[in-house]
């Protein structure tokens, strides 16, 4: 097939997802073409199946907010038609379902129905989407798309609540490459960090406030205080300033490194024994997957989609959102005992492995064929 595939190219979970897809559907030798305002952030190498067209946007002085908008439906309609694609698939829906109904529209004129899946990640529905401001065209555009997926059965449930929505929804789970995220043994990196064979616990996000960092903060201030620890913060954004305002303030500054936005992620899972995701709304969970596949036990809120994910006493525990007791209670119970920790390891393994890329990438495959076949 020649799938295109529009995606926000940041490091954000929509975007890795997409672009992790449109890799695996090069490598089972589709053709991919990416639309977007620049490359995505780990499309950093050549395929003969890969193809990356950007979104050019004019600065004219009159635009106080230039129209992505315009010129993405434009170029959705210039690849489509010169390229030769069989569908398009959008991730996030705001506002690239829109987009991609007017490019639709505008195909039509040219005699070409191009068959459209949109994905739902999850603030596109459970944040932004709710918003008034933007709801109708939401509604509107997943009503409109040919073919709808979310990434949990929480999500589906969520979009079908808040919006008037009667077309299916399938449910695909995010996946997780196993060849790339593994346990490597880093000794040496966790003797570094750990000198003193402390345990060593990660969170990472794009700290924005339905991370809750602070939470993870206070979380291991309890936690360190039994089982002596070190925590390391990956990741940055608005958030981060309070939450090291507020180690400070716990004086645990010594016993936490914020390491900013990292690539090799894998690298530092690969010597964590604990990760902690006490998100507000969390429609699936990526960056925990991304833990359990390194072998790393998570402790998560039970929002959302993350009961989905994280198995109550097997990888791992869940709590109520902001319970900051209960999730440190439940992390020392996982990090006091080697043999238990252990245990919990290899599970946290066991289950990421069902979702696998090769057992995910398929029900893609299949659904858009079940698709253009519809159109
Ligand atoms: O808020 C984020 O974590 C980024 C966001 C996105 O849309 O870029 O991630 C969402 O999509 C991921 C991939 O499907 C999911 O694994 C995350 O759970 C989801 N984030 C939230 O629902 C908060």
């Amino acid at each position: 097939m020649k799938i295109g595939i529009v995606c926000y190219p940041t490091f954000g979970g929509s975007g890795v997802v997409a672009t992790e897809l449109g890799k695996a559907l090069a490598n089972n030798g589709h053709q991919v073409h990416f639309i977007t305002y620049s490359q995505p952030a780990r499309l950093d190498f050549f395929s003969e199946n890969l193809f990356y067209h950007e979104v050019a946007i004019n600065q004219y002085p009159l635009f106080d907010f230039p129209p992505y908008e315009t010129a993405l439906a434009s170029k959705l309609v210039d690849v489509v038609r010169f390229e030769g694609l069989d569908l398009l698939h959008v991730h996030y829906a705001i506002p690239h379902a829109s987009v991609a109904f007017l490019a639709k529209q505008i195909l039509k004129t040219y005699g070409i129905n191009i068959p459209v899946v949109t994905t739902l990640h999850g603030t596109d529905i459970t944040l932004v989407g709710k918003d008034k401001s933007f709801s109708p065209v939401v509604t509107f555009s997943i009503n409109q798309s040919d073919g709808v997926t979310t990434v949990s059965e929480n999500l589906k449930e969520q979009t079908l609540e808040y919006f008037d929505v009667h077309n299916g929804i399938k449910v695909i789970p995010n996946f997780i490459d196993l060849q790339r995220f593994h346990n490597k043994n880093h000794e040496h990196f966790k003797k570094a960090i750990a000198p003193n064979h402390e345990r060593v616990i990660v969170h990472t996000s794009n700290f924005r406030k339905v991370k809750r960092v602070e939470d993870v903060v206070r979380i291991f201030h309890k936690v360190t205080q039994e089982v002596p620890s070190k925590l390391l913060m990956v990741g940055d954004g608005p958030e981060r300033r309070n939450a090291e305002e507020l180690a400070r303030e716990l004086g645990i500054t010594d016993s936490i490194r914020f390491l900013g936005k990292q690539d090799a992620i894998e690298e530092i899972l690969s010597i964590a024994d604990l990760f902690l995701m006490p998100s507000g709304s969390e429609s699936f969970g990526l960056a925990a997957l991304e833990a359990m596949a390194c072998k790393v036990p998570v402790v998560s809120s039970n929002t959302g989609g993350l009961p989905e994910l994280n198995k109550e006493g097997f990888s791992g525990f869940l709590s109520d959102v902001g319970d900051i007791d209960d999730m440190a209670k439940n992390s020392i119970y996982i990090l006091e005992d080697c043999q238990r920790l252990n245990e919990f390891k290899e599970n946290a393994l066991q289950r990421a492995k069902d979702f696998e890329l090769s057992k995910i990438v398929p029900i893609y495959e299949n659904f858009y064929s079940e698709v253009i076949e519809k159109v």
